[in-house]
């Protein structure tokens, strides 16, 4: 059981001054295939700070994202989303830096799509599948926690896709259906 800890999160780039943390960086080579448009390169997509704890469903891990700004053809950067393994578990995001787009959808293709703004504290159920997009010009920092034992199911998204995407258009973002989405059977 991890003893009590605090940790100081630069609320405009989501670096975290902790020594113990895991860094994950995903390229645009990471993410193609998320994209309707193949996208290659060493580019860094996004970040993540993970201050890891045991995976328990009595602990809390949490983190922060910093997803730059970009466009793969009309579509902006985005995560690569996911489920969570064991479906259940909720997890909440506060956006610190930037603005965005929460896209969530559950496995029968319901579809929630929230914004993300400083301030902003998105809650995402449990069987709920999440995806960040970022639909400005500055990085979208956010800070997120979800139950400790939740782990990431990538292998569904990867498979099915999102229900919808959002591209730029001639007023802004836009949310359209993505016509590659596979629905469950
Ligand atoms: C948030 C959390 C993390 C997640 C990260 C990037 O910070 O949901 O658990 O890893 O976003 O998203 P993804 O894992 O889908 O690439
Ligand atoms: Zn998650």
């Amino acid at each position: 059981m991890p003893t009590p800890f605090a940790a100081q999160i630069d609320l405009l780039t989501g670096a975290i001054d902790s020594a113990e943390q895991r860094v994950v960086s995903r390229t645009l080579d990471d993410v193609n295939g998320i994209f309707a448009r193949e996208c290659h390169g060493s580019e860094l997509v996004y970040e993540v700070f993970n201050l890891d704890v045991p995976e328990l469903n009595s602990e809390l891990q949490t983190c922060t994202t910093r997803l730059h700004p970009g466009r793969v053809g009309d579509e902006y950067y985005m995560t690569k989303g996911h489920f969570h393994e064991v479906r259940d578990r909720s997890e909440i995001y506060l956006t610190t830096s930037g603005v965005g787009r929460l896209l969530m959808a559950t496995a029968s293709g319901e579809t929630v799509v929230q914004e993300m703004a400083p301030g902003t504290m998105n809650y995402i159920p449990g069987g709920w599948a999440h995806r960040s997009v970022n639909v400005g010009d500055e990085p979208l920092v956010f800070f997120a926690s979800y139950i400790g034992d939740a782990g990431h199911d990538y292998a569904t998204i990867e498979k099915r896709g999102f229900p919808v995407r959002v591209v730029e258009g001639t007023d802004g973002p836009t949310v359209v259906a993505n016509p590659r989405y596979v629905a469950d059977a």
